[in-house]
């Protein structure tokens, strides 16, 4: 048995291979885009990089269906694309072990927010197994599947920034062999229609005891015995702020939810104080303060409710520093578009043709927010800019222009795109086309001819898309060529109906890269 330091998110893939998966897929998503990545270039496994997260476990859910062993991983927003299929699964059950990783991100270090994705587990009435570090990251993971059979429940194992970006060491264990394949048809089971649905959530409500008994048997939430009347419960990772912080007093780690709360109020009664540690909402604290008042923690304000969890406000909790120092106010400097980034190119274009409005999207193309390129007046979640100007022209508002990156477009973008051309919306819709999801680290997308695994498959003809999709005139232009963008965009901001430029050219660090 081998052991290696592993980031939380190789030991989150690996502990998937141990465990016999034969299918793994995903959108890519910091912090947990390196989860497939891993599958892909490490094992033998079917690893495919899907359209959008939706996509993602829906195929993962049809892989399960198999009786296979399937994994599926997203950063935390992806799990409100596929919120609709997830939480129906819940009632459905699974047949092979289906583990859903979210990656948490805390302080928002990649993301547009910082929802915690443990209410989504208690939402659905699912486990949820949060690792404290990159060992329990992988052994959670490969144990996640026999749970997620032994219940027939789809499982959750939430993770964070700190632990899927950080190194720890892990021991390495076998890889079990794949399952059998065993479809079976089950109408009882597998049609979630009016006539089945209660009887499901009666099984679901039923099934609750069983996940707790799961969750005792396997000792995920533990007392650590200590000196004084003042306890830590302590959630995931925040266990080791705790052991560093403070080894003597009582700890309550917990790595599993939902959390049994006859063991809270076991932990609490001997206490007099207790300090409630977690990355992300104050989601075991609201539990605590149902049965016990004297709790420090992010809604007794001792720590913010906001961001990750930092070493001044958690040393001042535990009194080893009596104020917090104000931050050295530092230059802020914002990320930026590369020297020689086509999309900084094709905003210069964009300016001089002077839209009304510019609804943005998320990729690099969002940094042409920032100054000095200052061309995006919004931006909300992914898919959104389409639909964004289809709204603000709705209302007579004229040259009204939405940015897209190729990979948006195709995750959410389409329906965007068809519903304003069947709407007969006024807008024109530009689609930077750099051949690669840029932002997240250069993944393939549909349009590249290329998997994850780095072979040739079909390539999206995105242009004959457009067009299948209703938009009244599609232009492809090379940014670099100023003047013929600039004509492009103009034309498309005067001429009435839904008109697409697809400024295509490739990332200048992917033609680096190639040519090198
Ligand atoms: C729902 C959701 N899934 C994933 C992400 C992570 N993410 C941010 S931008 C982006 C795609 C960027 O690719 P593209 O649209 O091609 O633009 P580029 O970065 O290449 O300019 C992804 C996957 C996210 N923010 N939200």
């Amino acid at each position: 048995m081998e052991k290696i330091l592993m980031l939380g998110c190789d030991a989150i893939a690996r502990g998937a291979i141990e465990a016999g998966i034969s299918y793994a897929s995903s959108y890519p998503g910091t912090p947990a885009t390196q989860i497939l990545e891993y599958i892909a270039k490490n094992s033998t496994v079917k690893a495919e990089w899907s359209v959008n997260e939706k996509v993602a476990y829906e195929v993962a859910y049809g892989v399960s269906l198999t009786g296979r062993r399937a994994l599926c991983s997203m950063k935390h927003v992806g799990l409100n694309v596929a919120s609709d299929p997830f939480m129906t699964s819940a009632y459905l059950g699974v047949r092979g072990g289906l583990v859903l990783v979210l990656g948490d991100d805390p302080g928002a270090y990649s993301s547009q927010n910082e929802q915690d994705s443990r209410f989504y587990a208690s939402f659905a009435k699912i486990p949820c197994l949060e690792p404290s570090d990159a060992q329990e990251a992988k052994d959670m993971t490969k144990l996640a599947f026999d749970i997620s059979e032994e219940l027939g429940l789809p499982i959750m194992v939430r993770s964070i920034t700190r632990i899927l970006h950080c190194f720890s060491p892990v021991t390495l264990e076998s890889i079990k062999p794949e399952k059998e394949t065993k479809l079976e048809k089950n109408p009882d089971y597998l049609l979630a229609i009016p006539r089945n649905v209660i009887r499901l959530h009666k099984e679901l409500n039923k099934k609750q005891e069983k996940i707790k008994k799961i969750i005792e048997r396997y000792n995920f939430n533990k007392i650590i015995p200590g000196k004084g009347k003042t306890g830590i419960i302590a959630c995931g990772v925040t266990y080791l702020y705790a052991k560093e912080l403070e080894e003597d007093l009582p700890i309550l780690k917990i790595s599993a939810y939902p959390v049994d709360e006859d063991l809270i109020k076991d932990f609490v009664n001997k206490l007099d104080n207790v300090i409630v540690l977690e990355e992300g909402y104050p989601f075991v604290e609201s539990l605590v303060r149902r049965f016990f008042s004297s709790v420090k923690g992010k809604l007794s304000g001792d720590l913010p409710l906001e961001g990750e969890l930092c070493v001044d406000p958690l040393l001042k909790l535990f009194g080893k520093i009596e104020s917090i120092t104000p931050k050295t106010e530092l230059i802020p400097r914002p990320p930026v578009l590369c020297p020689g980034c086509p999309h900084r190119e094709f905003y210069k274009a964009l300016k001089e043709a002077n839209p009304t409005f510019v609804t943005g999207d998320i990729g690099c193309y969002t940094l042409g927010a920032n100054p000095p390129v200052k061309a995006i007046d919004t931006c909300l979640c992914m898919g959104a800019s389409i639909s964004k100007a289809s709204g603000i022209a709705s209302q007579g508002i004229q040259r009204v222009a939405a940015v897209i990156g190729d990979s948006t477009f195709i995750h959410t973008g389409v329906p965007a795109l068809i519903n304003a051309a069947y709407n007969k919306v006024n807008i024109l819709v530009c689609i930077l086309d750099n051949s690669s999801v840029a932002m997240t680290g250069h993944q393939p997308t549909p349009a590249t001819g290329i998997t994850a695994k780095g072979d040739e498959t079909k390539k999206l003809d995105l242009v004959e898309l457009c067009k299948a999709c209703g938009a009244d005139s599609v232009e492809v232009v090379d940014p670099y060529d100023k003047k013929s963008t600039f004509e492009a965009i103009k034309k498309g901001l005067e001429n009435p109906g839904v008109n697409v430029v697809i400024a295509r050219r490739a990332c200048i660090l992917l033609s680096k890269r190639l040519k090198s």
